[in-house]
């Protein structure tokens, strides 16, 4: 047999067109009521659900099928508090003028601050790193492709399957972040990429009223 002889379509359920449409707007309707949440409580998420939502994730499409993605997946009290207080340190310097007016003022919708307990409070913090390449020496060195575009889409992926999961997430991105490979322990090839925060909301967690503000499909469409 030729070493690419592809397989045969797996054929989908077969549907009829009101339950594709149903399927698709039950889907929508769903992801519609994810928040980004910004309080958490300590309430336990078990592994496995982290795990079944990895598996989701690492399903996605990237390119040449090379998954240059990583996930490490931090619940140990110490490695939360050294990525809390890193992160804490860079959102200082953000907040204290780094990032410039305007971009302050895009954020002060959300209320955001350099604060962020959550860090420490919720079960686990997903940490993305993508791969640029993989190997070290110049021998075995191999580039991936898409990478930033692959790595998106299996970050959606994920934060879909733990919504679908009924868990709350948070995408955290401090800047700089590369002191995540030292934290988690990650070659300097792979870049950081944000931090999926996941657990319960806090009983008191709010949501900015900018959130709900959502485009609707004429602005985010076109068809030709
Ligand atoms: N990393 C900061 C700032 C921040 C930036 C954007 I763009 C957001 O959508 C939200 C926050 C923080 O986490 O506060």
């Amino acid at each position: 047999m030729h070493e690419h002889e592809p397989l045969p379509w797996q054929p989908y359920p077969p549907l009829s067109d009101a339950e594709r449409v149903a399927r698709a707007r039950a889907f929508g309707d769903s992801m519609r009521t994810r928040r980004s949440c910004r309080a958490f409580s300590e309430d336990s998420v078990p592994r496995e659900v982290i795990e079944a939502a990895l598996m989701a994730a690492g399903s996605a499409p990237s390119g040449a099928n090379r998954q240059p993605w990583h996930f490490s997946v931090v619940a140990s009290p110490e490695a939360k508090i050294a990525i809390r207080v890193a992160a804490e340190e860079e959102e200082q310097a953000f907040y204290g003028g780094r990032a410039g007016r305007e971009w302050l003022e895009a954020l002060a919708p959300l209320g955001t601050k350099a604060d962020k307990p959550y860090l420490e409070t919720a079960p686990w913090l997903i940490v993305v790193f993508a791969q640029r390449r993989n190997g070290m020496r110049a021998e075995d060195l191999q580039h991936n492709y898409y990478v930033t575009e692959s790595v998106g889409i299996a970050c959606g992926l994920l934060i879909a399957a733990l919504h679908q999961a009924g868990i709350a997430t948070l995408v955290h991105t401090p800047s700089p972040m590369r002191f995540l490979n030292r934290v988690c322990q990650r070659p300097e090839t792979e870049k950081p990429v944000m931090i999926i925060v996941a657990g319960h909301a806090a009983p008191d967690a709010t949501i900015p009223a900018h959130a709900l503000d959502k485009k609707p499909l004429e602005q985010i469409a076109s068809w030709l």
